[in-house]
């Protein structure tokens, strides 16, 4: 049945008729157990989600939902590698990749876990020679630089998970990341690096991405030039890819090819081999640990009841928000400055995943799906964006997520950061009323008039949403669960939605475009039939590259 004709649908709406004006402050006073009923533990992480404008009649309807859009069936589905991404006919199966149980995991009656296994042996033993330094370069050191040349999914995945995990680095390399065809941050990295010493990863499920074959020529060029033999590329270059016969044609050995599968999505991808920059720079049994985060969580995905199942209530309330209240976008908050490009990469699996407006089955939608994911660290984000949240007029439902364990930190800056956290959290929920402003002035000795006349600015609404996430501490095991959670979660929200999670059609039509136009700037092909502007631009562009201004 279409989603808006479901009877928990309809009955949400009846429901939001009141819950549009409550405020959490009078839910908090009328139910002192909030905080324990609204609560969830797994994997070492804890999610406080009574801070949400609900009751637990709200999560009965919301639960009710989940069960008449077919979560479970599809839950089920993703588990038993059907070809749910029905676009591309592919199964989305990354669950198998951090599958660390005995079982198998079929697509087409094939069991995946062999290959899995394989991928993963050679990968580790691949990290072992070059972290204990027997893998040399071709002026026989050991390797001190990698760099990983990949975009999108090929990039942000190992990137945000080695800068979440930097505490366990192996001392002598440093990892660079170039996704970028702009120059400068090709340039800016050869800068820092030898050629003797370092090592290239070039990262791309199709390896027809022209960012990352640009880039990965250019690397190849600058290190011929210092090298001079061609041979000593097998020792600097490797390749991860589902596309053998394009990496041979780059040059690259197909011994020193890593392979992953069309049913891994780059954006869930990291897990995979992929994920070779993190296995180099944490380790094998760390990477393996990672994985088992992961595999706890997509097993507590899989097995527990919608009510207690945590990717499934955050999808939920995240539906709560975005489909009745309107919330157009969603903050993800991490307090911990290691967890800094997390943002940037929820951001790709979410509206990626579900920034889509027909259903699976090529119907336009008739409610909104993804909203706009943002955010950065939140201490700074304080300082910064968060006058929005507490005083505009957009409700922005926020993550805030943070670790327990103070061990790294310097004496006293852990409460500092854990007591902002919580702070914000309190804020957006009680907010500050008009008496509590007047009070707050006339303290400060304030004439009544211009007490009058103040607190107008000072008061601020509160009751905005934002759940708070606990991890027992950021390590390997609970960022690989935290990182499944929110796959989860988007996976769920696509179900409700009825969308395929799994497709991106979105990327295309630029690419297509840009290789047009590339043609056109280089005087290969003549100027299209096309919009003014667009015109205008490629024209401008053409005079001042023989006029230079
Ligand atoms: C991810 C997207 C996209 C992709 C990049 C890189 O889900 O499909 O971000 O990862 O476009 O693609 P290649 O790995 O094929 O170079």
């Amino acid at each position: 049945m279409h989603l808006t004709e479901l009877p928990s649908w309809k009955a949400l709406w009846s429901h939001f008729t009141h819950a549009r004006d409550w405020h959490m402050r009078q839910l908090f006073e009328a139910d002192p157990q909030r905080a324990r009923t609204f609560w969830l533990e797994h994997c070492g992480l804890r999610l406080d989600y009574s801070k949400n404008r609900i009751t637990t009649q709200t999560m009965t309807l919301l639960l009710q939902l989940a069960r008449e859009a077919g979560v479970a069936e599809g839950i089920a589905a993703m588990f038993a590698g059907e070809r749910i991404n029905t676009t591309e006919h592919r199964a989305a199966l990354h669950v198998a990749l951090r599958n660390r149980s005995d079982q198998p995991m079929r697509i087409d009656g094939e069991d995946v876990m062999p290959k899995v296994r394989s991928v993963l042996e050679r990968m580790a033993a691949f990290a072992s020679r070059v972290r204990s330094g027997q893998w040399l370069g071709y002026t026989h050191q050991p390797i001190t630089d990698v760099v990983n040349i990949g975009i999108g999914g090929s990039d942000l995945g190992s990137l945000m998970v080695c800068q979440a995990l930097r505490a366990h680095a192996h001392p002598r390399l440093d990892m660079h990341f170039v996704s970028s065809v702009d120059s400068a941050q090709l340039k800016e990295t050869l800068r820092r690096v030898h050629a003797e010493t370092t090592l290239f990863i070039i990262e791309s499920k199709t390896f027809t991405t022209q960012e990352t074959l640009t880039n990965a020529h250019t690397a190849r060029d600058w290190f011929l030039r210092r090298a001079q033999e061609p041979q000593a590329v097998a020792r600097h270059f490797v390749a991860v890819s589902t596309n053998l016969k394009a990496v041979s044609d780059f040059g690259i050995d197909p011994s020193n090819m890593f392979e992953f599968w069309d049913w891994v999505g780059g954006r869930f991808s990291l897990w995979s081999a992929i994920g070779l920059p993190i296995m180099l720079s944490i380790g094998e049994h760390n990477f393996l640990e990672l994985l088992e985060g992961a595999h706890a969580m997509d097993l507590h995905f899989r097995d527990a009841p919608l009510e207690r199942n945590l990717p499934v209530v955050l999808a939920l309330l995240g539906i709560w928000y975005i489909n009745f209240f309107g919330a157009g976008s969603h903050v993800i908050a991490p307090y911990d400055q290691f967890l800094h490009r997390l943002p940037a990469y929820i951001q790709q699996l979410d509206m990626e995943s579900n920034g889509k407006r027909v259903t699976r089955e090529g119907r336009p939608v008739d409610y909104e799906t993804a909203p706009i994911i943002w955010g950065d660290s939140g201490i700074n984000g304080q300082h910064a964006f968060f006058q929005l949240l507490h005083q505009g007029t957009h409700i922005s439902p926020i993550d805030f997520i943070g670790s327990l364990d103070s061990r790294g930190s310097l004496p006293g800056h852990h409460e500092i950061l854990l007591a902002n956290m919580f702070a914000q959290a309190e804020a957006f929920l009680r907010g500050r009323d008009a008496a509590e402003a007047r009070a707050e002035l006339a303290v400060q000795g304030l004439a009544p008039a211009e007490v009058e006349r103040l607190q107008a600015f000072k008061v601020f609404d509160g009751n905005r949403p934002s759940n708070t996430l606990l991890l027992d501490r950021l390590d390997p095991r609970h960022l690989g669960a935290l990182i499944a959670l929110y796959e989860h979660k988007i996976f769920v929200q696509g179900l409700v939605w009825g969308l395929n999670s799994f497709d991106q059609w979105g990327v295309e039509l630029g690419k297509q475009l840009a290789q047009a136009i590339l043609g056109e700037l280089r005087d290969e092909l003549p100027p299209a039939a096309r919009d003014a502007s667009t015109t205008r631009l490629i024209e401008l562009y053409r005079r001042q590259r023989t006029q230079p201004c």
